[in-house]
């Protein structure tokens, strides 16, 4: 049996509880199949891909707070730190109630190559907790983060492992969980979470990083294919932190927006999405999309999910994983849509991805498309380390270099093992072999 066959069959037994790892690992371990079979019993010997899919480091501990009402609650908290050869472990905290250990090991998994290829020197890592910040008081929530922080300080700091933000943690969090690190520490250590306000030591940019890489990817993408954003019809996913600032950057591009989505329902707004709107109901109220229709007349606000059945040119999935599956995959492409690109983490199931591509389908997966969120985190760092902060057309201006270096890297990197095109290969090569590099220099690690 061949290694990558054999090794994928162990890793699917092993980890049988752990579906989104395993579907994160298959997607990688087919892409990389040309490279490993090329040279396999030099890689089985090393056992490299035993060693590429299992965390350095899992660290899961309890989280005990007091709610409002006095009573104690008890969350449970991890931080997977996946692979740390190209530099500090980093990654983003995800509190959301669905979280346990196969998400945070599918996510760190994918940081891992995502961080690669930003061509900075940062590692792959992902944490966060089952604790649901919906509907709890700033209080609750600042509890919360104290405790989680009271445990993971001693596991972080700015050259062994960065968190910042991600699915229910942004500015407010990460202010909470800072100034418990700054406590318990007793020591002004900038560089040691990313995500930060402004007036203590974050980016510029930083917010706005993730959805804004995702357009210029995009961007990169239809040029290269002889196409433009301007004129085309936009379908959005999410209504969090990326989704709003794709959305943005879409717009401003003159592309026209027409939905967007939370986990109750959908919007379909056909004169395009407002997007102060939506950040006064999100970021200011934390409310729900029906506060939005209710401010747009012309908007539909719809229950459960439907973006991807509204006819599009371009789709921007931004929500979460396994949110477009193959019958969304069948909408868009007999609606006409010609490219998709993924600003949240997976959220392509295998089989509508396949169907995607194989139906023509432009498609970038969100370890290239995303990545700027992660690269403007490293460039928070690096203002850290020298105690300066760069002006936002600085910081704006080498985003959008890096996003292109990714798109030349992953499309290179596909054209190399005569898979032209196929971007998810690209990515997953291109990420692989730098960190492949740094593991074999740094001896059996
Ligand atoms: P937010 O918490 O800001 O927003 C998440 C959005 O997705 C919300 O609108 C949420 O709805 C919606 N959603 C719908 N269904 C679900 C579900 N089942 N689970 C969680 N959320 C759901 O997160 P981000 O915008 O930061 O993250 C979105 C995606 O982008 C994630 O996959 C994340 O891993 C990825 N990502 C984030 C980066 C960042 O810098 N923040 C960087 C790179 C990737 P509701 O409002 O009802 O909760
Ligand atoms: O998935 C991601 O890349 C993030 N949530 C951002 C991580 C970071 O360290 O900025």
């Amino acid at each position: 049996m061949s290694y990558v066959d054999e090794a994928g069959k162990k890793i699917r037994e092993k980890y049988a509880s752990e579906p989104e790892f395993i579907q994160a690992v298959d997607e990688v371990l087919e892409s990389l199949r040309p490279v490993i079979e090329a040279d396999e019993e030099k890689y089985r010997k090393e056992a490299l891909i035993e060693r590429i899919t299992t965390p350095e480091r899992v660290i899961i501990f309890r989280v005990p707070w007091v709610d409002d009402k006095g009573n104690v609650q008890v969350n449970t908290g991890y931080r997977v730190q996946f692979n740390g050869a190209i530099g500090p472990f980093k990654g983003g905290l995800r509190f959301h109630p669905s979280v346990n250990l196969s998400i945070l090991k599918f996510l760190g998994f994918e940081q891992v190559f995502k961080n690669s290829l930003t061509g900075l020197p940062i590692g792959g890592a992902k944490g966060g907790s089952d604790f649901d910040p919906k509907g709890k008081s700033d209080r609750e929530v600042m509890a919360f983060c104290q405790s989680f922080m009271s445990e993971l300080y001693r596991h972080i700091n700015h050259d062994r492992d960065v968190p910042a933000g991600d699915i229910g943690v942004g500015a407010r969090e990460i202010g909470y969980l800072f100034g418990q690190y700054r406590k318990l520490t007793a020591q002004f250590e900038g560089g040691v979470l990313t995500g930060k306000g402004l007036t203590y030591g974050g980016s510029l940019g930083r917010k706005q990083a993730t959805g804004y890489g995702l357009l210029y990817m995009t961007d990169e993408l239809l040029k290269d294919h002889g196409k433009d954003i301007a004129g085309k019809r936009i379908v959005v996913s999410g209504a969090g932190n990326v989704a709003i600032y794709a959305i943005e950057k879409a717009t401003e591009l003159g592309g026209k927006v027409i939905t967007c989505s939370d986990s109750t329902g959908w919007i379909y707004d056909p004169e395009g999405i407002d997007v102060e709107l939506l950040k006064e109901v999100k970021e200011v109220h934390r409310a729900r999309l029906t506060e939005y229709a209710q401010k747009r007349p012309n908007a539909e606000y719809h229950e459960g999910k439907g973006v991807f059945t509204v006819p599009c040119d371009i789709a921007l999935p931004c929500a979460t994983q396994n949110e477009l599956l193959i019958d969304d995959a069948k909408a868009l492409t007999e609606n006409g849509c010609f490219a998709v690109c993924e600003g949240a983490n997976m959220p392509t199931s295998l089989e509508a991805t396949e169907y995607l591509q194989n139906h023509g389908v432009l498609f970038v997966p969100g370890k290239a498309a995303n990545a700027g969120g992660v690269a403007v985190s490293a460039l928070e760092m690096s203002q850290n380390s020298e105690r300066l902060s760069w002006s936002v057309e600085e910081v704006d201006g080498k985003l959008q270099g890096i996003m292109k270096n990714i798109y030349k890297n992953i499309s290179a990197a596909a054209k190399k093992y005569n898979l032209e095109g196929n971007y998810v290969a690209g990515a997953n090569i291109a990420g692989f072999l730098k960190v492949y590099e740094a593991m074999s220099a740094q001896g059996v690690i």
